[in-house]
């Protein structure tokens, strides 16, 4: 029965991929921050999440393959407010993603750039992704025509913040939300490992990007807006004094220190409904 044989050649899950553009873009979201929210009704909303934090779209192959990495302590409300807008977000532009929490386990001071390193890490144990979004807790998206996919260059998305008056602080800022390949990662040696507490690790970042060849992509200014959550002066995270210092020597170090000088305890795992929850000792500055 030819009928039969055609048939079996053509494996059930085989899509055909999704519009180059999604339907689902928007443009501007309002961003309120609802009280009362939980996680469970974070889930209830988004029924197509399956086990830590991952989705794709049903009813098309995505053309982007995409993890949000998310250093994380002593922030839970925050984060429920970013799940609450993200998933739709990221959901809306037909990615198949995957949302990772960088947990930092004990009181030692908070190292945002080597977190960030555990989970590329992490992440690509699970998942051959193209593309990795590196995006602090307190910052919701307010357009999803800003896309989370990766450039041509390392790309920094979160260009038009409310607190800097919808722009960029200066030229060269690359904090908050930015997006490398895996290659683009690995060209620039990852992240620092060795800025503990507040400052310079971003900037460290930017002249990697730079030492490596490679120019900034961003998205136009109109897309790359982000409300942040307002907050004060976390506990474990103090202005580090040694940034400057160590900023002037980036040019020296950055082969030696990064992706390939690594090292940490993972902790724990958890594919969790929301997210993958890692937990990670990653030492003291001492
Ligand atoms: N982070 C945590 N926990 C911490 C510290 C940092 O989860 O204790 C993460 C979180 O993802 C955060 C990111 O690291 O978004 C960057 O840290 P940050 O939010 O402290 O940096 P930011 O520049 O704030 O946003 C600076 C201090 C704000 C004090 C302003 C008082 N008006
Ligand atoms: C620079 C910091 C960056 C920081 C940026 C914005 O001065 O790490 O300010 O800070 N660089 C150094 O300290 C060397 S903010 O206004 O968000 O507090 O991201």
């Amino acid at each position: 029965n030819l009928s039969l044989i055609v048939k079996l050649a053509v494996p059930a899950d085989s899509l055909p991929y999704c519009p180059k553009r999604s339907p689902f873009i928007g443009g501007p979201i309002r961003v309120a921050l609802p009280e009362g929210l939980t996680l469970a009704d974070i889930s209830r909303k988004n029924p197509y999440v399956s086990r830590g934090g991952r989705y794709q779209p049903p009813d098309c192959e995505s053309n982007h393959k995409t993890a949000v990495i998310i250093p994380h302590r002593n922030r839970e409300q925050h984060l429920k407010y970013l799940l609450y807008y993200l998933h739709p977000f990221l959901q809306r532009q037909q990615l198949n993603y995957g949302i990772y929490i960088i947990h930092q386990a004990g009181n030692n001071t908070f190292n945002r750039a080597k977190l960030l390193n555990v989970g590329f890490k992490e992440a690509m144990k699970d998942e051959d992704w193209g593309c990795m979004f590196f995006h602090d807790v307190d910052l919701i998206p307010e357009d999803d025509r800003n896309l989370y996919s990766c450039e041509k260059y390392p790309k920094h998305a979160s260009i038009a913040m409310d607190k800097f008056g919808y722009k960029l602080p200066y030229k060269s800022y690359f904090g908050g939300v930015s997006a490398l390949t895996p290659n683009q990662y690995m060209k620039i040696n990852g992240f620092p490992n060795n800025y503990w507490g507040w400052g310079g690790e971003d900037d460290d970042i930017a002249v990697r990007v730079s030492l490596s060849g490679m120019l900034i992509s961003r998205p136009p200014v109109k897309f790359g807006r982000y409300r942040m959550i307002k907050h004060g002066h976390d506990e474990g995270n103090e202005q580090n004094p040694r940034r400057f210092n160590l900023l002037a020597k980036t040019r020296r170090t950055w082969k030696q220190d990064g992706m390939n000088s690594l090292q940490y305890t993972l902790i724990s795992k958890e594919f969790l409904l929301l997210y993958t929850n890692i937990t990670v000792d990653i030492g003291s500055d001492k």
